[in-house]
This record gives structure tokens, sequence and C-alpha cells, in this order.
């Protein structure tokens, strides 16, 4: 997989503070020495400030982007991959930070991505599973799953999951910079631009653990929104249209210089 120090990962935050010091603790732990990059929104709650001392105490494994309030995840997440790209990133792993994404799973997201370009923790597969989930939830991220798979024609279990390894190459050829949609839409648009740029899809099963501590910031609600979404429009990619309020859109209104981050 090259060297480790290509190995980057990114979580978007807003009011993380009472699980960022667990997540950086499961990325310490790890046999590969990652570095995650932080995309944090301004959160009244401090987590910014936690992520500047994450990044202080452990200079080559956090770096910190704080952006002046609540963007949205998706940009935070174009963001952060761009940002680990401009700094020669090979790999970069996506994941939440409310724990929801057991940093444990990575060393066999890395296995599994010798052999794809595009690694998902998934939920959907056997051996995976969600944990605290109501039966509300569970049906809505089902049925969005399924109406992801009829409208792409990806054959892939857990098209909305966010815990992901992407190898660098596939994300360029896939044009990630573009991707529209916010939300859970994000999570579908990004991969089919993955696969339609000739990329492969691996699934490893994960279990999903619903936070324990924090606010909620999407709800069943949202995700099945996002799958309707889908049949809303006549073509499943849309084009940009500038000063929209995508996710595209809103990375390109905020460039942030990369001067805080330190090169690896
Ligand atoms: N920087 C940033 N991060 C965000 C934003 N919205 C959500 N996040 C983060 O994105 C990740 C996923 O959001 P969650 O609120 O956990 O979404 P979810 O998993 O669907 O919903 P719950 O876990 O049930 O709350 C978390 O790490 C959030 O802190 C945002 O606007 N900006
Ligand atoms: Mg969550």
């Amino acid at each position: 997989m090259g060297s480790h120090h290509s190995i980057w990962a990114v979580t978007a935050t807003y009011n993380e503070a009472q699980n960022l010091p667990e997540l950086a603790k499961g990325i310490l732990a790890l046999p590969v020495p990652l570095r995650l990059i932080i995309v944090d929104d301004g959160s009244p709650d401090g987590t910014g400030e936690i992520a500047d001392r994450l990044a202080d105490e452990h200079p080559k494994r956090f770096s910190v982007i704080h952006r002046p309030g609540k963007m949205g995840y998706a940009s935070a997440h174009l963001l952060g991959i761009r940002t680990a790209l401009d700094h020669g990133a090979q790999v970069v792993i996506t994941m939440d930070a409310d724990l929801s994404h057991d940093p444990a799973r990575i060393p066999a997201m890395l296995d599994a991505l010798r052999g794809a370009d595009v690694v998902i923790g998934s939920r959907y597969v056997p051996g995976g599973g969600t944990v605290n989930w109501g039966l509300d939830r569970r049906i809505a991220s089902r049925v969005a799953g399924m109406l992801v798979r009829l409208a792409s024609g990806m054959r892939v279990a857990d098209p909305t999951g966010g815990f992901r390894a992407y190898r660098a190459d596939i994300l360029k050829r896939a044009n990630y910079h573009a991707v529209q949609r916010e939300g859970y839409s994000f999570l579908y648009e990004i991969l089919f631009r993955c696969v339609r740029a000739g990329g492969t899809v691996r699934e490893i099963p994960i279990t999903f653990v619903d936070r324990r501590a924090g606010q909620s910031k999407l709800s069943g609600q949202i995700i099945l929104e996002a799958a309707l979404h889908l049949f809303s429009r006549p073509r499943f990619i849309s084009s940009p249209s500038p000063g929209d309020a995508s996710a595209a859109g809103a990375l390109e209104r905020y460039r942030p210089s990369y001067a805080a981050i330190a090169a690896p």
C-alpha cells in the first residue's frame, strides 16, 4: 500500500467535543500511522479547540481545518479530501467523528484496498450490522440503499455508508470535487462517480454503533429524502450551476489556506 505516511483520514465535526478525544485515541492506537484531518465548522461546544490541542500534541497525526460556520457534511469532506490529495495522500479514509465508525476496522479496510479502488465499511454485508438503531431508521436506510441501487445500477450493499477508503487515483479520475449533493446523497454520488470512472468497490463488514453522545444532525427522514431525490432529476449526476447551494459550490466559496497544515 505504499508508504505509511501517504494514508490520510478525513472527519467532519460539528459539536463532537464528547466524541473526538475517544476517536483520537482509536486513531493513535492503530498500527498504521495515518494522519487525520479534522474539518470543524466552528462548533459552539469547543470541538475545534480540542482538535487544535490534538494537533499540538501529535503534529504528525492530526491536522485541523477550521471553517467559520456550519457549512455542511459534504463540503467538509470534499475540503478534507482535497487537502489530503494536495499533500500527496495515496489513500484517503473518510469517517464520522461520533464513534459510529470504529477506527479499529481501518487496517482491514486497507487490506481490502489492495484489491479494489474503493472499500466501504458496510453495514449490509454478512457480519455487518447496526447497533442502537430504531426500526424507522433501519427501514429508511435499507430503502435508501435499494433506491440507490435501482437508480444507479451499482451493486453495492451499503451505498450510503460513510466509512470508506479510497485510492487517491480513483478520486482524481472521478472528479470528486465536482460532487453536487449534500448529506447522504453526497455519499452515493461520489461512489457513483468512482464506479463510472472504472473504479472497483469492495465492502467489508462493520458494526455501526449509533452515536451515544452529542446531537444528531442527519435524521432518518433525511436519508429517505436523499434517496427520493434520485428520481427528481432527469440524470443521476446533475451538472453544476454557478452560485448554487451544492457541496461543490460551498467548496468553491470557501478556500482556506493550507499553511496551517504541516507537510507530512
Ligand atoms: N464540519 C461539519 N461536520 C458536520 C456537519 N454536519 C454533520 N457533521 C459531522 O459529520 C458526521 C456525521 O454526522 P452525524 O450527525 O453523525 O450524522 P448521522 O450519523 O447520520 O446521524 P447521527 O449519528 O444519528 O447523529 C459527524 O462527525 C458530524 O459531526 C457540518 O455541517 N459540518
Ligand atoms: Mg452519526
